[in-house]
């Protein structure tokens, strides 16, 4: 302890030392104050960081260098297989709070015990790409959590969306390499656009339901703050007695969920790959915590096998409007990790991981799921041992048998490691209240197997909840639906293809099936495939709607405001005010990163240069110019797309004399959602939406 000390804070009876330059120049920083002594992993001081050992200062290098050789081949290690799904994300550290007792249903401590905290990691990610893609793909977010409980770590390792694209985990593979880039050709990278994805759908109906789903605009997350958390299938809760109730598990965001606009998206793409995730950092770093609340549907299997639907098939979901969600804890993200790679890379999920008192269900593709993740891990970190990584290890204590294996980071004592065993007072042994699996009865009617390789037939109904999703949308989210379609298709280069996919809408809806041929230009309309069981119209669930469930509040939000030599710094002030009241953040654009000279003689700073700070990155704007700036950025790009891109992404945008001057000239109408920058209250009431009916305005949607 004491040899870390000195190391870490110098030894205090060694002599400062002074940075050299070395013979070329090259700076040779020497350790002093609390700047430690460089060492080889080895703890041997290294004197030369700069210069490799060589026979002569011209080389050639000799092999004798072992700080050189040890340097390198640690450098060569770097990196770990990436995640060969979920490979890009982002987490955080925080903490999960009991707000309701769920003692009448399970013993599991995180769920009965009010008020007391349990440390969380969660961790949020893109599907398709590799680690190095961008934050803002047309994708799927993952959203895995584990909970540090009392009684051992549970991963509720679930996704953004409550359903899923396969009912057996025997398609998952399939699956993943469809979406995957192309293996001939190695594109699209993080894309669903192409042949081999639409190919493999369009053969597998039981995917409708989540391509309702990718293609509308939860795959456009306005920030992970603003995603909901599905835990996705059924899981179950045990009672003392053994009893089981099931139950869904879901995640709210406090700010409410918001998505962006396709256009949008692919434009935010080009000014920030690292859209999410330097959103997630600014926020926990400003101590804008996020939250979420938890919530649980629980539901006996009476009331199950009543469902229109079976709730064992990932495929469905249960609307909230059959059974209501109940709010019982909070979830709060306080601190970034200390370092990406030892905590969100080597983080390591497993849907297998649950304390005592909560249960797995039946559901085929969780079944293959506590199987893969495990394995995952065991190629990924390379060690059977990933649970001692200090981000994986259980925070209650642990001890069993287990022993040795690659990077050993234990010591443990004594000569017994086997159970049962009389040698040791010690040793860790079972209890009574250690994890139990629920004892399920053979439900009625269900054909009794011994064994078989056979789909349920109550997992056939691959289009009634499609269809549920589709018209319980506003018709805003309809036609993002329906244009996300026609975009994806018309990339598909295989006719067959399209004309597949094209069947299947129309047996989601008739309407759908249409607009999206109408938008291929498609001559006729190809024929509708034989559903395995008659479609049925289901009541609707407004609740799966994302427009309808954004929050009235502008809170978490950004706002921009565009601002020139000349402009109207009181009026500056007033927005600025006027937006930080409303809980969102500002960031000040100016043709030049030093900031512009306002109209009284004052300097204002920049928080960013016009062409790197695209109105993309807000969530509403403010132009306030001068007269003679409005005329000079009329003839500047970057400035120009700032403004048609606010008024095209639906944006309120709040103008004065300088900023109506430049809407004119990028030949913009004003409507509701361009507001006089002197009336702060309708601007911010504005910011809060998206001006929807502007839409048809600026773009032709199917
Ligand atoms: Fe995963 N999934 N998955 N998945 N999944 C992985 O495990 C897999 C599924 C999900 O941030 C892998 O550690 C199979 C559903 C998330 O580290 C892998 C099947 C849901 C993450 C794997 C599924 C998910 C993963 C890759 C079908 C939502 C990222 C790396 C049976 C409920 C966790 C890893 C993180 C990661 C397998 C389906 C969510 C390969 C076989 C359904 C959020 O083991």
């Amino acid at each position: 302890m004491r040899k870390t000390k000195s190391r870490r804070t110098g030894n205090a009876t060694r002599k400062p030392e002074r940075d050299e330059r070395g013979n070329a120049g090259e700076l040779h920083q020497k350790s002093a104050g609390n700047h430690a002594v460089l060492t080889t992993n080895q703890g041997v001081p290294v004197s030369d960081n700069q210069n490799s050992l060589r026979s002569s200062p011209r080389g050639p290098t000799l092999l004798e260098d072992f700080v050189l050789r040890e340097k390198i081949t640690h450098f060569d290690h770097e990196r770990i297989p990436e995640r060969v799904v979920h490979a890009r994300g982002s987490a955080a550290h925080g903490f999960f709070e009991l707000t309701k007792s769920l003692k009448q249903y399970t013993t599991a401590r995180v769920l009965t015990e009010v008020g007391a905290r349990t440390e969380v990691f969660t961790r949020f990610s893109t599907v398709a790409g590799g680690a190095g893609s961008v934050d803002t793909p047309r994708d799927v977010r993952g959203f895995a959590v584990k909970l540090y409980t009392k009684e051992g770590n549970w991963d509720l390792v679930g996704n953004n969306i409550p359903v899923f694209f396969i009912q057996d985990a025997m398609k998952f593979p399939d699956l993943v390499h469809a979406v995957k880039m192309e293996p001939d050709r190695g594109f699209p990278q993080a894309a669903t656009a192409h042949d081999t994805f639409w190919d493999f759908i369009s053969l597998t109906p039981e995917s409708m339901h989540m391509v309702m789903w990718i293609m509308s605009d939860r795959t456009l997350p306005r920030s992970l703050r603003m995603m909901e958390g599905f835990g996705v299938h059924s899981f179950r809760l045990l009672d003392a007695a053994g009893e089981s109730t099931f139950v869904k598990f879901h995640w709210r965001p406090k700010l409410g969920i918001q998505s962006t606009i396709w256009d949008e998206t692919v434009k935010i793409t080009g000014a920030d790959h690292d859209f999410h995730r330097r959103d997630l950092f600014d926020s926990i770093q400003a101590g804008a915590y996020p939250e979420w609340e938890f919530a649980v549907q629980l539901f006996t299997q009476e009331q199950a096998d009543k469902f229109p639907f079976d709730h064992l098939d990932a495929t469905k979901l249960i609307p909230e409007e059959l059974v209501p969600l109940q709010v019982i804890g909070r979830m709060v993200l306080d601190r970034w990790p200390d370092n990406f790679f030892a905590e969100t890379e080597q983080v390591a999920f497993c849907p297998s991981h649950l304390p005592p008192g909560i249960d797995f269900s039946n559901d085929p593709l969780l079944q293959g799921r506590l199987f893969s993740y495990l394995d995952t891990q065991l190629s990924r970190l390379g060690s059977a041992n990933f649970h001692q990584l200090p981000v994986n290890a259980p925070k209650c204590p642990f001890a069993n048998q287990q022993r040795d294996a690659h990077m050993q980071m234990e010591r443990p004592k004594g000569r017994v490691a086997y159970e049962p065993n009389s040698l040791s007072g010690d040793s860790p042994r079972e209890s009574v209240a250690g994890f139990r699996s629920a004892a399920i009865l053979a439900q009625r009617g269900e054909a009794r197997l011994d064994k078989g390789r056979i789909r349920a037939e109550s997992f056939a109904d691959h289009y009634s909840q499609a269809r549920m999703f589709f018209r319980s949308q506003t018709p805003y989210e309809q036609a993002h639906i329906a244009s996300a379609l026609v975009f994806e298709l018309s990339k598909v280069e295989q006719a067959h293809v399209v004309a597949a996919m094209v069947g299947h809408f129309r047996n989601i809806d008739a309407k759908l099936g249409e607009r999206v041929a109408g938008g291929l230009g498609l001559k006729q309309l190809p024929p509708a495939p034989q559903p395995a069981k008659p479609i049925r119209n289901l009541p609707l669930s407004p609740a799966l709607q994302t427009i309808g469930k954004m929050k009235d509040t502008l809170e978490g939000r950004a706002v921009g405001i565009l601002v020139s030599d000349g402009s109207d710094g009181a009026r500056i002030k007033a927005i600025a005010k006027a937006v930080k009241d409303a809980g969102a953040s500002v960031k000040i654009v100016a043709p030049k990163v030093g900031g512009v000279k306002l109209a009284g003689g004052a300097t204002l700073a920049a928080d960013g240069q016009l062409a790197g700070t695209p109105s993309v990155l807000f969530d509403a704007v403010a132009i306030v110019l001068s007269a003679e700036a409005a005329g000079k950025l009329a003839g500047e790009a970057a400035a120009v797309d700032f403004v048609r891109d606010a008024y095209g992404h639906l944006k309120a945008i709040a103008v004065d004399a300088g900023g109506r001057a430049l809407l004119k000239a990028c030949a913009i109408s004003a409507d509701a959602g361009v507001i006089d920058a002197a009336d702060g209250k309708r601007f911010i009431a504005a910011a809060k939406t998206r001006q929807w009916d502007r839409e048809p305005k600026v773009r032709t949607l199917s």
